[in-house]
């Protein structure tokens, strides 16, 4: 017997429904003791129309559902209130069924009880939760396709295997036979190069995972006076930087979130890189590299009505191989020198476009020429599910790392220790589908949640 939970499911606030939702044993019967309808039985699973009375008081008129579990998001018995949006009704009905019995639902609790009860595993439901804090489409995907078991099925493939090892090796530990244990480190060797495959071409994911997650790192770099707050501002579509004609008027580093037909940048203002003797300006010149060196996305900033300069070069000079960049040649409205066009010469992979930002041209070419950036490196196209949490990640680093220790430790370490190894990447991996999770662990992800999910 589980105790009975309630709990309001949709946001607070002023809408045309509220859902106030109940699972656990007493879900039914709690349910159909403020339930007034028309239906002479309360079916299961349909929706009926009524009202909420605490004895004689009218709360509410509502739509109702009562669903037996195991059928349900809880697989316990379930009922669903759809009352008048707004903070009064729904917290009048919540009252109501935590004085008829149900007590409050922590956070994530009906999730946590999906867990325990098998209806998902752990990174299932951790989907859940990224789903609904999700900020753009392509992140939204990446969620649903790991609640459809995308993750869980891979790693289910790779514990598989390993377990086929470890059974494996305790056979030829158990009948140990000069032939058959050479046999065993080829098929060891076989499994193992299979399994380290797969989880390094996961852990592959990952940085597109982070990207998905927190925005792609983009500063904008370029001399001083030459247009980057503006630029800034431009594309956030706000005043959010200080823009002036006097060179060196950004100090410190700006930050904005862009999304961009579903790709989310975490775009940086810097100061104007050159020589200074100004103390303060100094400072700011040093964050502007700093922030360079860990940029992903580099939109480097040019004056192009006038000469390209040696402080440009240097600039210029700060490029990282791994780094994606764009050329951006600005105050085309004041003219611009050829020394650009030498630029495309010089850079033929580094995509260049002409703007006029305090004229709006030239913003609609950037943001497509982002847009083609972003798509070339981030897709999310292929078959394997994409690691976006860091708890994920962390996990399979270290079965990776055991593996490794496994494949260094044969033939030259007793069996045991090879297949204690295995068995231990084996562990690791069912932290991430719940398998072997620890109460801490559990509480921890579900705290994350929102009451009423
Ligand atoms: N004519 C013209 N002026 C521009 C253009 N873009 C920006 N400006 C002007 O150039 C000046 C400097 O612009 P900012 O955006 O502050 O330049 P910045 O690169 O951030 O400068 P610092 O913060 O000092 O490094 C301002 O007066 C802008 O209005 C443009 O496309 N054409
Ligand atoms: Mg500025």
């Amino acid at each position: 017997m589980s105790d009975t939970i309630a709990a309001i499911s949709t946001a607070m606030g002023e809408a045309g429904i509220g859902i106030v939702r109940m699972t656990g044993s007493q879900a039914i019967q709690i349910g159909q003791s403020v339930f007034i309808g028309k239906a002479a039985e309360n079916e299961n699973r349909k929706l009926m129309y009524g009202h909420i009375y605490d004895e004689d008081k009218l709360i509410d008129e509502v739509l109702i559902s009562f669903m037996k579990g195991p059928h349900t998001y809880t697989r316990e018995d379930m009922v669903e209130i759809y009352c008048h949006g707004g903070i009064v009704p729904v917290r009048k009905i919540l009252e109501l069924l935590l004085k008829s019995g149900a007590r409050l639902a922590e956070a994530g609790e009906y999730t946590k009880r999906a867990f325990l009860n098998g209806r998902l595993d752990l990174s299932q439901a951790e989907a859940v939760i990224d789903i609904i804090k999700s900020k753009t489409d392509k992140s939204y995907e990446v969620s649903l396709d790991q609640l459809e078991g995308s993750l869980t099925n891979k790693i289910k493939e790779i514990r598989e295997i390993l377990l086929g090892m470890v059974a494996h090796i305790e056979v030829s530990i158990d009948f140990p036979d000069e032939d058959a244990e050479v046999q065993t480190l080829d098929e060891l060797e076989k499994n193992a190069l299979e399994v380290k495959e797969k989880i390094s071409s996961l852990l592959a994911t990952s940085d597109r995972g982070r990207i998905l997650r927190d925005g792609l790192n983009t500063v904008i770099l370029g001399k001083p006076n030459v247009g980057k707050s503006s630029l800034l501002n431009a594309l956030l579509g706000q005043q959010r930087a200080i823009v002036h004609e006097i060179p060196g008027t950004t100090r410190d580093l700006l930050e904005g979130m862009l999304v961009l037909e579903g790709f989310t940048l975490r775009l940086i203002d810097t100061a104007g890189i050159h020589g200074t003797v100004d103390p303060v300006e100094k400072i700011g010149v040093e964050r502007s590299q700093a922030a360079a060196r860990q940029a992903r996305l580099l939109l480097m900033v040019f004056d192009g009505s006038s000469p390209l300069g040696e402080e440009d070069e240097r600039i210029i000079d700060l490029i990282k191989p791994d780094q994606k960049i764009i050329f951006i040649v600005n105050k085309t409205d004041l003219g611009t020198v050829d020394d650009y066009k030498r630029l495309t010469h010089r850079f033929p992979d580094i995509p260049l476009v002409y703007t006029a930002i305090t004229r709006n041209e030239g913003l609609t070419e950037l943001e497509e020429t982002l847009v083609g950036l972003l798509e070339k490196g981030t897709a999310v196209e292929d078959i394997d599910p994409i690691l976006v949490s860091e708890r994920h990640i962390e996990i399979i680093s270290i079965a990776l790392e055991s593996i490794r220790r496994a494949r260094e430790m044969w033939g030259r370490e007793p069996l045991e220790m090879v297949s204690l190894e295995i068995r231990n990447a084996w562990e690791k991996l069912g932290e991430l589908t719940g398998e072997t999770a620890s109460e801490e662990l559990l509480d921890h992800i579900f705290q994350e949640f929102c009451i009423g999910k």
